[in-house]
């Protein structure tokens, strides 16, 4: 009876393994519901993290606005609490990011990563690999709470607080719910950023979960400036950069390695230099239906991996592909169904990776195509 119901409710998305829990998930919370699960983060997170001296709050290397705009709330919630907290950002904001601050005139604290931290806040990350110089000092914290909307990572086991729910379509809107649980409400320029975190990752509410339109209407009733939050989004790329941009894709295609799998999905794999998620979104523009391209980075490599809707209806995740080729090459992978990321260890020549890569994939596709056909008959 357990099992069909903890199936049952899976496949309906509402309770999950990984929804979120400081005491263990049982199928008693799922009748009763998230918004339970929700007040009990937020009871363990008030009990846990009022009246700190230091807290990191951490994001994603590279941080996104969703990242960057969920680290600003936890700080606010944080200072609501009595603590102080800064940011940890490793290699700093992404372009976008710095520009919505800049033109939000929003202060980022930064925090150092050779101090020692009481607690340690990880917001919209999966996998320890992501927190660069910051996962020393996050792991070493007495008390730690991770908040995400990703699949579950390997960060999970390391968390004792945990809210992480795939279907929150940004981790903004899980901390806009924290923020109204622990009885704040953001003010307008704060609310104008959150609006911006939710806008880039719903691609201007394309995606949307359970809780996005909820949250958007609070934050329009906190005072957010909607139109702000749309115009200080849009960053225009220099002719260089535009230039670079088109540079990397046509020679990320002469290197493309395509492969057939799953009678009809059609497998690309390259390697370049830097772009390499621009690139992987135009492979699946230009008909792939799993893209995968490697960037070198200092003797590892990133993989960016994206899939085609026809993709995902076979039950193709990119985070499965992740997951799978961080596994072969010593890495950490993740993300979400549609893109995501893995960081491994490049242990001979990129071309003999993206080879290996080629060579392998479609196998374990044709493995995921054959027991989705299988659950379904
Ligand atoms: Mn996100």
């Amino acid at each position: 009876m357990l099992r069909w119901l903890r199936r049952g409710l899976a496949l309906d998305g509402l309770y999950r393994g990984d929804v979120l829990s400081v005491f263990r998930v049982n199928w008693l919370y799922v009748l009763i519901g998230v918004e339970f699960l929700l007040s009990d983060f937020i009871e363990g997170f008030r009990r846990a993290f009022s009246g700190l001296s230091s807290v990191l709050v951490v994001t994603h290397s590279n941080a996104d606005p969703d990242a960057v705009a969920s680290a600003v709330i936890a700080l606010r919630v944080l200072e609501h609490l009595g603590s102080r907290g800064c940011v940890g950002v490793p290699e700093g904001p992404s372009k976008v990011s710095r520009a919505l601050l800049e033109r939000l005139s929003v202060g980022l604290e930064l925090c150092s990563d050779n101090t020692f931290y009481e607690g340690c806040v990880v917001v919209d990350s999966s996998n320890p690999v992501q927190l660069g110089s910051f996962k020393d000092p996050c792991l070493s914290a007495r008390v730690r709470a991770l908040v995400d909307h990703h699949e579950v990572g390997l960060l999970h086991e390391m968390m004792s607080l945990k809210l992480v729910d795939t279907r929150a379509t940004s981790t903004t809107e899980l901390m806009v719910m924290v923020a109204e649980g622990v009885g704040l409400k953001l003010d307008g320029r704060v609310a104008t950023l959150a609006m911006a975190g939710i806008v880039y990752d719903s691609r201007r509410f394309q995606e949307v979960g359970p809780y996005t339109f909820r949250v958007a209407s609070t934050l329009l009733d906190w005072g957010c400036d909607y139109d702000l939050a749309l115009k200080s989004l849009v960053v225009e790329r220099s002719e260089a950069e535009e230039l670079s941009r088109r540079v990397a894709t046509l020679k990320a295609l002469s290197r493309l390695r395509v492969e057939k799998t799953c009678h009809d999905l059609l497998v690309a794999v390259t390697h370049i230099g830097s772009h390499e998620s621009d690139v992987a979104r135009t492979l699946v523009n230009l008909g792939a239906d799993v893209a995968v391209v490697l960037a070198e980075r200092e003797g590892r490599a990133r993989a960016s991996v994206r899939v085609s809707g026809r993709a995902l209806e076979k039950g193709v995740k990119a985070s499965t592909i992740a997951g799978y080729i961080a596994v072969k090459h010593k890495g950490e992978g993740g993300g979400h169904e549609a893109v995501a990321m893995a960081h491994i260890q490049l242990e001979e020549d990129v071309e003999k990776v993206v080879d290996s890569i080629a060579r392998s994939l479609p196998g374990k596709i044709s493995r995921i195509c054959q027991e989705i056909a299988a659950t379904n008959n």
